[in-house]
């Protein structure tokens, strides 16, 4: 009997870290100074974002749940039996929705969750299989690109890949539009791709999800540095930094910065790299793009996916878009 869990680990430990290094090198280097956002999720900044996600502030995470449950059963119904792909599943718990509905329709089900946390996935993945005994989990511990490179041989009739939680914000356009042209080029005729994404909206609601009163978002955003301490023997002390996170409205994205309090000079001794920043000199840290539904699936439309439904929550505030390739 073929066993229904199947992790694997697609990145050594080692080249991950060797490309930290490298970005972060670029990063700090550079004019105004950033450092990818990806570098956020390590145990402690994972943990941190599934608070974040739980703050009466930050309200994409609920407005996307509520919106998978009104309409779960509508996506199921207009693919048909599928296997469900998920980029950057986490604690898998908006998966729950989808797997029920396709449960409620006598569907087969199997799973393919991709994660960069390896512990956030086997627990995930191990809690998924006892509450649904007929499942099945062929899931990969790796950046979504080598996810992508290995997703296993599709078993039932078509795919769904999941991208949710507003995720393809935090890519600026160039490495959306790159990323869209990845799927397209990964998924067979007719499979689908289901986005979650967060709209455009007020400032007000924007920077208050992004600035909350306890303090939650500024410690996951300061956690990069504790991470970069701990990764290439630096120096930073993080009580000489602060949280700043704008809504640019220009560009439609809050902009999450980390914010030198006076002149200092940091060290990451393993990469051999000194900065110095002035005071109040800022690094960006983040950027989470908000979107318009209809120039998104203009978009999705020149990248050949065809838009079958969009969904949204009564204040338009988050959408659910469902494609076809
Ligand atoms: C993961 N990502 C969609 C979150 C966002 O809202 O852009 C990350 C986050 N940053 C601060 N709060 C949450």
């Amino acid at each position: 009997r073929q066993s229904r869990l199947n992790l694997k680990h697609l990145t050594a430990p080692k080249d991950i870290h060797h490309d930290f290094g490298i970005d972060v090198v670029e990063g700090l280097n550079k004019f105004p100074k950033s450092i990818p956002s990806k570098y956020f999720y390590d145990q402690l900044g994972s943990e941190l974002f599934e608070r974040i996600c739980d703050l009466d502030e930050y309200y994409p995470t609920r407005t996307e749940t509520a919106i998978l449950q009104s309409y779960a059963a509508e996506i199921a119904a207009i693919t048909g039996e599928c296997e469900l792909i998920e980029l950057g599943s986490g604690s898998s718990t908006k998966t729950r929705i989808l797997l029920d509905a396709y449960r409620d329709r006598g569907d087969r089900l199997r799973y393919v969750p991709i994660d960069i946390s390896g512990s956030i996935l086997s627990n995930s993945a191990i809690a998924l299989l006892s509450d649904y005994p007929t499942l099945a989990i062929d899931g990969f511990v790796g950046t979504y690109e080598l996810g992508l490179q290995h997703l296993p041989q599709p078993h039932l009739p078509t795919r769904l890949l999941c991208f949710l939680g507003s995720t393809l914000g935090n890519f600026s356009p160039d490495e959306c539009d790159v990323f869209c042209d990845r799927l397209a080029g990964v998924l067979q005729a007719g499979e689908y791709l289901l986005l979650g994404i967060d709209l455009q909206k007020s400032k007000s609601v924007l920077e208050a999800a992004y600035n909350d009163r306890l303090g939650v978002t500024a410690a996951f955003n300061l956690n990069l540095l504790r991470h970069l301490n701990y990764k290439f023997e630096g120096d930073f002390d993080l009580t000489r930094f602060e949280h700043a996170a704008f809504y640019n409205q220009e560009q439609h994205q809050i902009e999450m910065y980390l914010r030198s309090l006076g002149r200092q000079r940091v060290n990451l001794r393993s990469l051999d790299l000194s900065i110095d920043l002035e005071p109040n000199e800022t690094m960006l840290t983040e950027i989470s793009r908000k979107f318009n539904l209809k120039h998104l699936a203009r978009d999705l439309e020149s990248k050949g996916f065809r838009h079958i439904r969009s969904w949204t929550d009564p204040n338009h505030w988050y959408g659910l878009v469902l494609c076809q390739i």
